[in-house]
């Protein structure tokens, strides 16, 4: 039985290099072949200003957590960066492990968190910004990472954006949030340690420009690409539409880009994102983030730097991809194999609908 057959027919396992997990493909499952129908979702209308929005310029935000006067945001015009009101990690003083025992340990953590309004306008979405607008937001993450990781005591950036309700997104208006911290979190710590051994067992080769050009090569998983980047649906995605966005040059971070090279990540951020929000004519939800060098001042020629994004739905714009069971207990699992997800995207337009 041939490779092909197996992994369109057969229930099998892929292995992601990147983090070594496996993820179950069950293709015989999927009954019914793509239709191409859409369900038109009640077409939400935003105004361009809402006065109740705490993201909007010139509103007030919310109470702070100590209580005390509720910030008020400038009348930014492009992007719009501040503190998280909220924030998950916070800055202190340095501290040891605290809890003594194998078993029970904990240390303190600290960090940064801010959020960045991708812009002014409440109504629009990276999917509808003019490119230039997008061009905005990437310097904009490249100045916050740049000042972040200059702290001597930030290790790691973590840039990302919750879209869409049912990614826990607390409100519409274009914006993401960033983490920076004093360690190297999980997922990334995962995806450096197999990048290290790859770049180590290949003669100093990258893990990622290998798989970039086997993707290339094979085209069954690009969706889309411009001059300096190219987005795959990975051959180990575990949800339906899961894409990833890796630029043609090793370079470790959003630091390292040039000018055209930002402005092609700008521009295949829009027309990904277009794409997907034409996949069921819905503003499509997603949590989507960067992974890049981390800034502990260590050189990181392993690094890679790429984007992920995980969209949870799977057949309509309210038919999500539960992640529970079998998922939570042994491993994740798919039906639509990333062959045809890819497929679907790149059957797309990339003008807005
Ligand atoms: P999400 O939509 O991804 O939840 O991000 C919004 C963030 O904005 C959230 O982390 C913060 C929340 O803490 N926030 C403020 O900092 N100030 C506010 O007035 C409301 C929300
Ligand atoms: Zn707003």
């Amino acid at each position: 039985m041939s490779l092909a057959t197996v992994l369109a027919q057969r229930p099998h396992r892929r292995f992601n290099p990147l983090t070594r997990e496996w993820v179950l493909v069950s293709p015989h499952r999927v009954q019914r072949p793509w239709q191409g129908s859409v369900e038109q979702a009640p077409t939400e209308t935003r105004p361009a200003y809402d006065p109740g929005c705490y993201l909007c310029p010139g509103n007030e935000r919310a109470e702070p957590p100590g209580g005390g006067p509720r910030p008020r945001n400038p009348q930014y015009e492009g992007t719009f960066v501040f503190q998280n009101d909220f924030s998950a990690l916070l800055p202190g003083e340095e501290s040891e492990e605290v809890a003594g025992s194998s078993l029970l340990r904990a240390r303190p953590e600290r960090g940064v968190c801010r959020v960045v309004v991708f812009s002014p306008r409440h109504d629009l979405t990276l999917a509808q910004m003019p490119v230039e607008a997008i061009r905005a937001v990437v310097d904009t993450w490249t100045e916050e990472y740049q000042a972040l990781g200059a702290l001597p005591w930030i290790q790691h950036v973590q840039i990302f954006e919750n879209k869409g309700a049912i990614m826990g997104c607390s409100n519409p208006h274009p914006h993401g949030q960033i983490w920076a911290q004093e360690s190297v979190p999980g997922e990334p710590a995962r995806e450096l340690a197999s990048l290290v051994d790859y770049r180590e067992a290949h003669g100093g080769r990258c893990l990622l420009c290998d798989y970039l050009a086997e993707e290339v090569a094979a085209g069954e998983r690009l969706v889309c690409r411009n001059a300096h980047f190219s987005v795959v649906v990975p051959f180990w995605a575990v949800w339906p539409f899961e894409t990833m966005v890796l630029s043609h040059r090793h370079v470790g971070s959003l630091a390292e880009l040039t000018e055209a090279e930002r402005d092609a990540l700008a521009d295949i951020l829009r027309r990904l994102t277009t794409r997907y929000d034409n996949v069921f004519n819905v503003s499509f939800p997603y949590s989507m983030g960067m992974h890049q060098s981390p800034t502990d001042g260590a050189e990181h020629p392993e690094c890679h730097f790429h984007l992920h994004f995980y969209p949870p739905l799977l057949r309509s714009a309210q038919v999500k991809k539960f992640m529970v069971g079998y998922e939570m207990l042994a491993e994740p699992q798919r039906d639509i194999t990333a062959e045809t997800s890819a497929e679907r995207l790149r059957s797309r337009s990339e003008t807005h609908g």
